[in-house]
């Protein structure tokens, strides 16, 4: 089976990188260059006319969207745990990569972009602060979820990667990450899983090679 992950660094197409490391998959990366706007170029449009990383290419099938993609990595690799056993708990972990997905990621992209959620002149620091006050209530429920526990479920799922990759723009963009204390320990948690590491690494490397190019 060929693998190829669309990815961009910081981007949240990390997860599956995560992921598929993980899984101990055999995968390759396409590096999109979000710096050189490779992502609204006519070729990268064809691969997902929403110009968004990750994008999966299974045999040259492809797949959007995170919840899809890491639900696919886990159940072509379960060897590697990577989704609870138990059906119920396998849908709540669902339940948080679309959480993730539509609860939380939003508000990171406000955070980033406020102009391209509201154009009226002088309202960015307006629309930062409303974004960084949801962010903050998702991250209250997060923590209490996290609270006494490695991770969300009995052992590491996909959903962990998901939810650093969340903590990590967040800090990157200025958000208090010290008042959820569970949440910040889960975040130094995973920094300590070799699959993180070698994402970071890959990040660097990539970052680098991106600067020189
Ligand atoms: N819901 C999508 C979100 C993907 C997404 O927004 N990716 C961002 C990077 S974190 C992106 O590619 N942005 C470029 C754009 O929207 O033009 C998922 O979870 O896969």
């Amino acid at each position: 089976m060929k693998i190829e992950l669309f990815y961009a660094p910081v981007a949240c197409s990390m997860v599956p990188y995560i992921n598929l490391t993980e899984a101990g998959a055999d995968f390759s990366v396409r590096t999109v260059n979000f710096r050189k706007s490779q992502h609204m170029t006519p070729e990268y449009l064809k691969i997902n006319p929403l110009h968004k990383v990750p994008m999966l290419s299974i045999d040259g099938r492809l797949l959007a969207e995170n919840v899809a993609i890491n639900t696919w990595i886990a159940r072509t690799f379960p060897a590697a745990r990577l989704l609870p056993s138990d059906p119920l708990d396998e849908l709540q972990a669902i339940s948080h990569m679309g959480w993730f997905g539509s609860g939380i990621h939003p508000h990171l992209s406000r955070i980033n972009s406020p102009s391209k959620f509201c154009d009226v002149p002088g309202t960015e620091e307006s629309v930062k602060k409303l974004a960084r006050d949801f962010l903050a209530e998702n991250f209250a429920v997060a923590n209490e979820r996290l609270h006494g526990r490695d991770y969300f479920f009995d052992h590491y799922t996909a959903v962990d990667a998901y939810f650093f990759w969340c903590v990590r723009r967040a800090a990157q963009l200025g958000a208090a990450i010290d008042p959820h204390p569970a949440v910040k320990a889960h975040f130094e948690r995973m920094q300590q899983r070799d699959s993180v590491k070698k994402l970071l690494a890959f990040e660097a490397k990539t970052l680098e090679e991106l600067t020189a190019a």
